[in-house]
């Protein structure tokens, strides 16, 4: 199906990615219906978004599915709804957005997956790529939704995707020239039912390639390294902790590539070692798609990260403050602690993802002078933890930023990495992360008054 002129499309999920869509189907011709499962007072902007294009809102329902050619779904809407998967038997395509983008994209992509790190990664990729003068396009998971960049993208181009879980379920013409595993560690559990499921998902994203396009992949990551065996020659390793024979690698203080030394760690201005990861993994790629070493070395060294990973906040009366509010998980959370040598005061809790706390329990008993639990998961994380570390009952950011205050010592770092997803008590983690910076500032403010 790659005429969708006249063909009768449902748009289901109608966030940035459902809206996104929506406008791309109607440039095609495509005659579009848009579904959600909640109300159009619970959409704002979207009622007129949708009536200037046409198209009518049904609620999510099973006669929204009927009588179609075509279902286009929101990364967040599950793919085995019983809609979809009675939609699939008879005979009508489910796509996920970005496979709807994926058809009619004209450049070349740098697809980037893992569970932690994806976005620092593939905004250092744009930034290398970027710099050494090739043209580029961000998206994806970034927040970018991919149909933006079909639009955009001409051949020759790179569009550097960020994909996740949820997008890659439901892709199968993404054809990636350059394809990044980062990690993969249990995340979106409650989503994909099973953790087989969730790494077979990361898998399409290197199973979908040509033959000769290269994977690059995390030598120290056991499911990489399995993925690795699928892929042969093609792989292209990278190492944090170890030299290796060939490819991307850390070795006293320096970063090498094929036994040739391009960086210094402390070059990188970026804290944490996950982030000698990333810009390990940022340069494989962005060297297959044609940047030379020391443009990828100026590059790093000039990049200024990504909003809402580990991002320095303030200095108030000797005490840092830290936004990682994208640590949604417990390995990113564990990976934010591990980037400080200062004692913490750690802000945990929100929606569970059916995550395991007693790792992180174990870290933060040597590094944390206590715990702020906030949101809907805070009595099943205090029970998981509570024998670890002194565990504080805050319900909110507020309250837990104003016990933080008061409680840190000049020295200490007060460091927003909650583990858990945001739904609960945000939009999303951009909206949290921007709350916590928010009454940061008035920390700052509330001294200078
Ligand atoms: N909805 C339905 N039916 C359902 C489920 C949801 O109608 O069965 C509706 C919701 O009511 C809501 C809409 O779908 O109105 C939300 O769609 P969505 O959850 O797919 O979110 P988008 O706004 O389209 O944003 C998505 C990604 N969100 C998710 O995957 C959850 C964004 O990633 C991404 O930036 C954007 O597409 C552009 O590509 C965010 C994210 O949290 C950052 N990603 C997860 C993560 O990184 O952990 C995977």
């Amino acid at each position: 199906m790659d005429r969708l002129e006249g063909a009768r499309v449902l748009v289901v999920g109608l966030g940035r990615s459902g809206r996104a869509a929506v406008k791309f189907l109607r440039h095609l011709g495509a005659q579009v219906w848009a579904a959600d499962v909640r109300p159009l007072e619970e959409l704002p902007g979207v009622e007129a978004e949708l009536e200037a294009f046409g198209v009518p809102f049904m609620l999510q329902s099973e006669q929204a599915f009927r009588n179609k050619d075509l279902i286009v779904v929101s990364p967040g809407v599950p793919a085995d709804l019983p809609e979809l998967e009675a939609a699939r038997r008879s005979g009508v395509p489910v796509w996920g957005e970005v496979e709807l983008a994926a058809r009619f994209l004209k450049g070349s992509v740098i697809g980037i997956t893992g569970t932690n790190g994806k976005t620092t990664t593939t905004s250092l990729v744009g930034h290398i790529l970027k710099q050494a003068g090739l043209p580029v396009h961000v998206g994806g998971n970034i927040g970018v939704p991919v149909v933006e960049i079909a639009q955009l993208a001409q051949p020759g181009d790179w569009a550097v995707l960020e994909l996740s879980s949820f997008q890659l379920v439901t892709t199968e013409s993404l054809h990636a020239k350059v394809a990044v595993v980062l990690n993969v560690t249990p995340d979106h559990l409650d989503w994909h039912r099973s953790w087989e499921a969730y790494v077979a998902a990361k898998r399409r994203l290197i199973e979908l390639q040509n033959p000769q396009d290269p994977s690059v992949l995390n030598a120290d990551d056991e499911v990489c390294r399995a993925f690795g065996k699928l892929r042969g020659g093609a792989t292209v390793w990278f190492s944090a902790r170890r030299p290796l024979e060939c490819g991307w690698w850390v070795e006293d203080g320096r970063l090498f590539h094929d036994g040739t030394p391009w960086l210094e760690v402390k070059e990188i201005p970026l804290r944490g070692r996950h982030n000698w990861e990333n810009v390990l993994a940022a340069a494989a790629a962005s060297e297959r798609a044609g940047a030379r070493l020391e443009q990828i070395a100026e590059a790093v060294r000039c990049f200024a990260g990504v909003e809402h990973r580990l991002e320095f906040v303030a200095r108030i009366r000797g005490v840092e403050y830290y936004n990682d509010s994208k640590a949604t998980n417990v390995d990113a959370a564990i990976k934010a602690v591990e980037a400080f040598d200062s004692p913490l005061w750690i802000i945990l809790g929100g929606k569970d993802k059916d995550g395991d706390y007693r790792p992180l329990g174990r870290l933060l008993r040597d590094r944390a002078r206590g715990v702020l639990l906030i949101g809907a998961a805070a009595n099943k994380i205090a029970s998981q933890i509570g024998h670890d570390v002194p565990c504080i009952h805050c319900g909110t950011l507020d309250r837990a930023v104003a016990e933080a205050s008061a409680r840190a010592q000049p020295g200490e770092v007060v460091l927003l990495a909650p583990a858990c997803a945001s739904f609960d008590q945000f939009q999303n983690f951009e909206e949290r992360g921007r709350k916590f910076k928010e009454l940061v500032r008035q920390l700052e403010e509330q001294r200078c008054d």
